[in-house]
């Protein structure tokens, strides 16, 4: 095992840590992940930024994290390489804690993994859905559930004691997320605590940022494979691939935060080309073998990532997300790609696609919709984008559990299940389902992207998973080099 002597021990002493940063959302994402990185800070010597986690939402973590004195490993595996880090980072873990505490005045650096759906927008604005789970915060805000509300509260609290200024980083896959956070926050304090909406704009700092690392949902085969490397049970150790990035952007409040630059993340003027590289490229190729990878018969990414038929589609799938972006500094968009196919294929990691499918309604306008816009508006095809479409129609709000016992949740796919049920022909049902605001006003208005979608759902409604595969593999309209 690589790395097993330089990671696998601890080499700073976790009660010796202060408490200098904060998270909101400590999933498995944000386990294996961002707590990497403040590790490599405590073992090159800094001792201030040991982090206090916050769950404002199940699972709760609290007790399993106390059991272990918040130690836990971290096992990233791919096809090359296998490592285990041992993490001492996470000081605390609070599930629901209380936002008054007076720990939260002395951290100045906040991060959030809180999923799409946690910011509690109108999909594709920076506004608050009254009729989301937010609604329950603005009827009684000092005893907050949402990480909206929390967050609101506890800067409330800190303006009210002269507090510092601080930086909150949203690092969700949503386009511009600190724009976002600023954005449902700002409306929602607008609403509650008219004010504190002048205090948070002199004194909180939104950074964009973007962090990859694929970490699903430990299941229970990781869970015995981690202890087997481990040596012992680990309740709050996650499984992930090795492949990591965090940008983050160079836009922070006046107020101490880590030198995450020291260990490789890297701080630049203008995250956005970045995250739109991620979310088009790697998350919607995911998302795209979430859809027609279950079609075509597959439980998880690996399955999809190595089915001939889903890989010549794939190929075509990123060249002509490629045509979409500007690259960033220092990457190449062609060996992303090749990178992404690399790393959806990993053996070792078993990521459900109900898993990815879930909340489709939140990510496939930023993955799948406003790329095949952009393609429109620029007079390319976008096939390819119709029959992930197609697939995300055909299963909206199927229920049934996959192999892994995983359920696909979307609160937006009722909506589009009712559209469909109600339609009839394939034409009738891309017409009642792809209409603005959830869909782009060039895709809405495209008679040419819905005849293509109708296209792929009469195929799917064949239910046979071998032609599709065929079509799949076969179908090169929207080669890039067509
Ligand atoms: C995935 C992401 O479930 C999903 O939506 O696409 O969690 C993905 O694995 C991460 O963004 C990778 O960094």
């Amino acid at each position: 095992m690589t790395g097993l002597d330089t990671l696998s021990h601890l080499t700073y002493d976790p009660a010796a840590l202060r408490i200098g940063a904060a998270h909101i959302g400590m999933g498995a994402f944000h386990r294996g992940h961002q707590q990497t990185y403040y590790d490599d800070l405590a073992r090159a010597g800094h001792r201030d930024w040991g982090v206090a986690g916050i769950n404002v939402a199940p699972p709760d973590i609290a007790a399993v994290h106390a059991a272990q004195n918040g130690v836990y490993s971290v096992l990233a595996e791919d096809q090359d390489d296998c490592t285990l880090r041992r993490i001492g980072t996470l000081r605390r873990a609070d599930d629901r804690p209380d936002p008054c505490d007076p720990l939260w005045d002395e951290i100045g650096f906040a991060t959030l993994t809180i999923t799409e759906k946690g910011y509690c927008h109108v999909s594709g604005s920076t506004m608050l859905d009254t009729s989301s789970a937010i609604a329950a915060d603005l009827a009684t805000p000092d005893a907050p559930v949402t990480a909206v509300g929390f967050l609101a509260a506890m800067l409330d609290r800190r303006r009210r004691n002269g507090g510092a200024p601080i930086t909150l980083a949203s690092c969700d896959n949503v386009a511009s997320n600190g724009a976002l956070l600023r954005g449902v926050l700002t409306d929602f304090v607008a609403r509650t605590r008219p004010g504190l909406v002048g205090w948070i704009e002199d004194n909180v700092a939104f950074p964009d940022s973007m962090v990859d690392r694929i970490v699903p949902r430990m299941s229970g085969a990781s869970a015995d494979r981690l202890a087997r490397a481990a040596g012992k049970p680990d309740a709050l150790g996650v499984v992930g691939e090795p492949y990591r990035q965090w940008v983050l952007a160079d836009r922070f409040a006046q107020a101490p935060r880590p030198p995450l630059e020291e260990v490789g993340v890297q701080v630049v003027p203008d995250v956005e080309i970045f995250e739109y590289m991620k979310h088009r490229m790697l998350n919607g190729l995911q998302s795209a073998f979430a859809e027609l990878g279950r079609l075509a018969g597959h439980g998880a990414s690996h399955e999809a990532a190595t089915d001939p038929a889903l890989v010549a589609w794939a190929r075509r799938f990123l060249a002509a997300q490629a045509e979409t972006l500007t690259c960033p500094p220092g990457e190449n968009l062609a060996d992303y790609a090749a990178t992404t196919l690399h790393r959806l294929a990993n053996p070792t990691i078993v990521h459900p696609l109900a898993q990815i499918a879930s909340d489709a309604s939140f990510k496939l306008p930023q993955r799948i919709f406003a790329p095949a816009a952009d393609r429109l508006v620029a007079g390319r095809d976008v096939a390819l984008h119709a029959s992930i479409v197609a697939g995300w129609i055909a299963q909206a709000g199927d229920a049934t559990p996959d192999r892994y016992g995983v359920t696909v949740s979307d609160p937006g796919a009722a909506r589009v299940a009712i559209a469909r049920d109600a339609a009839g022909s394939a034409r009738a049902v891309a017409d009642a389902v792809i209409r603005a605001p959830l869909f782009p006003e060039a895709l809405a208005a495209s008679a040419v992207f819905k005849v293509q979608v109708a296209d792929w759902l009469e195929l799917i409604r064949a239910g046979d998973p071998d032609r599709l595969r065929a079509r799949l593999r076969d179908d090169t309209r929207s080669d890039a080099h067509a």
